[in-house]
């Protein structure tokens, strides 16, 4: 069998006449060792990233490091539930330069139809370029009503507004990627996420798109007719034009903890908890914490494909093994170590953003992190071989970040999938809905001209009588 993954990822001015350079120097040093993979008929898997390219054939690993590029996101929020959780993007971004000195957005923005949304935020910067309200005269700054048609074409008149920002914002040229989060029930959100990703695209062909889509809790698709169908709408539209489309259901929160029902703040800080150490760990550069195979941005870039999920398991070291006199370590310890890896990797599966099989998965990613000495072979090897054994036909990549702390996390990617039961009811019920909308629409024209012809011999009042 051969399998090749090639993937070229272009990039902006500054670096690029090195990074081009590097680029041809190892795509012809993989062509001609694939060459020579494929006449032995040996298993090969070339790997050529932002960072380099590697070549694992026959148990050999050549790997060639050319120039390390940076995941860095500009991150997008549209509509209220999409500008909250940029907002809370830019928290951690703000918390994750302040305790490990790393940046992993280069800017955040937050456009909505509704000017109240925009004034509530609390980290996006402040100004019109961060804040883009979009809509004018046509929504007077009061949101779409949850109509995402007219969400979307607001979007598109107003795009250029926020390419602009965008385009101009700090540090745009090392960003690499762009992430745009909606709430997928909503009105301004839904309706304007699949254009900004195509609008984004368009212009920017060799950045990533990425998009995080909210799926409503249960209650709205039984109170809010509208909600399945702007759901379906908006999701058919942005998984033909984005990289990938991250699936969250805030429903999964409300099972793991009702509490939650009243604290969206809580349920957006956990939404993006799983992305801290991923985007994180591409980024490091203190030596003591790139990890034996750390997870870099060409691993997470290959991953991210169509439909997504992710998923974060945590288990917090007991407090004793802070004791400096604790003692040597033996292998009962080991034993507690790999146990604390496979409670977080049975959490993470349990708590992944949507519910999805990990066997329809296409492509998986694992990343181990904890302090390093709570990393052993043993528990790297046996997650391998727990992600081999639930993602059978999934291309699995993986690595490890050791870093400060007092847990062990394991972050779980399944990607590419190629069946979400929950995207099925949507599409399904919107089907249904689709239908049922027209008719009530049709119904109540009819109506509106029987009452009209009855009225047909009033004077109207536009009129002057005096005429
Ligand atoms: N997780 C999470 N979901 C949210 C939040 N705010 C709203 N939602 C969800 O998003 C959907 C509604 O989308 P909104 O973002 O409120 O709608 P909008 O894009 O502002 O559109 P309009 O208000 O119609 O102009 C519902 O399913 C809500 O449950 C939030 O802060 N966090
Ligand atoms: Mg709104």
């Amino acid at each position: 069998m051969l399998c090749y993954h090639h993937y070229a990822h272009t990039h902006s001015a500054p670096q690029a006449v090195d990074y081009r350079l590097a680029r041809a120097v190892v795509s012809t040093l993989l062509e001609a060792l694939t060459a020579l993979s494929r006449s032995f008929n040996i298993a090969a898997v070339v790997d050529a990233g932002n960072y380099g390219a590697k070549l694992i054939a026959a148990n050999v690993e050549i790997q060639v490091k050319t120039e390390v590029y940076k995941m860095r996101l500009v991150v997008v929020g549209l509509g209220q539930c999409g500008g909250r959780l940029a907002d809370e993007f830019a928290r951690l971004a703000k918390k994750a330069r302040a305790k490990r000195g790393i940046d992993v957005i280069t800017s955040a923005y937050a456009i909505n139809t509704d000017q109240a949304d925009l004034s509530g935020l609390r980290t996006i910067r402040s100004d019109f370029q961060h804040r883009i309200l979009i809509g004018g005269r046509k929504t007077a700054g009061h949101g779409v009503g949850k109509i995402n048609e007219v969400g979307a074409a607001v979007a598109k008149e107003d795009s250029y507004k926020v390419i602009d920002a965008v385009r101009t914002g700090e540090r745009f040229y090392e960003t690499a990627s762009f992430l745009i989060i909606a709430g997928a029930a909503g009105g301004t959100g839904s309706g304007g996420m699949p254009i900004i990703a195509k609008a984004l695209k368009e212009r920017y062909p060799n950045k990533a798109v990425y998009c995080l889509a909210i799926l409503p809790f249960e209650h709205e698709e039984r109170t809010e007719e509208r909600s399945a169908y702007n759901v379906a709408t908006c999701l058919k539209s942005t998984y033909s034009v984005a990289d990938a489309v991250i699936l969250c259901d805030n429903e999964r929160f409300l099972k793991r903890d009702v509490n939650l029902m009243n604290n969206m703040e809580k349920i957006n800080q956990e939404i993006v908890a799983p992305f801290l150490d991923l985007l994180c760990a591409g980024e490091e550069v203190k030596r003591s914490r790139i990890g034996a195979k750390t997870v870099d941005t060409g691993d997470i870039m290959q991953t991210l494909e169509g439909w997504t999920a992710i998923g974060l398991g945590k288990s917090y070291l007991p407090m004793w093994s802070w004791w400096p006199f604790e003692g040597l370590r033996n292998f009962r310890k080991k034993g507690r170590e790999t146990q604390r890896g496979l409670e977080a990797v049975d959490q993470a599966i349990n708590e992944l953003s949507v519910a999805v099989s990990p066997k329809d998965a296409g492509k998986a990613l694992y990343m181990l992190s904890a302090p390093s000495k709570e990393m052993n072979v043993a528990l790297v090897r046996e997650l391998g071989s727990i992600m081999k054994e639930m993602a059978e036909d999934a291309v699995i990549r993986s690595g490890d970040y050791p870093r400060a702390g007092r847990d062990v996390s394991v972050t779980l990617i399944f990607s590419n999938l190629s069946s979400v039961d929950r995207l099925k009811e949507f599409y399904r019920d919107a089907a249904g809905s689709t239908s049922t909308l027209k008719k009530r629409h049709q119904e109540a024209q009819v109506r509106l001209k029987e009452m009209d012809e009855i009225s047909e011999g009033l004077p109207s009042l536009f009129e002057d009588p005096r005429q």
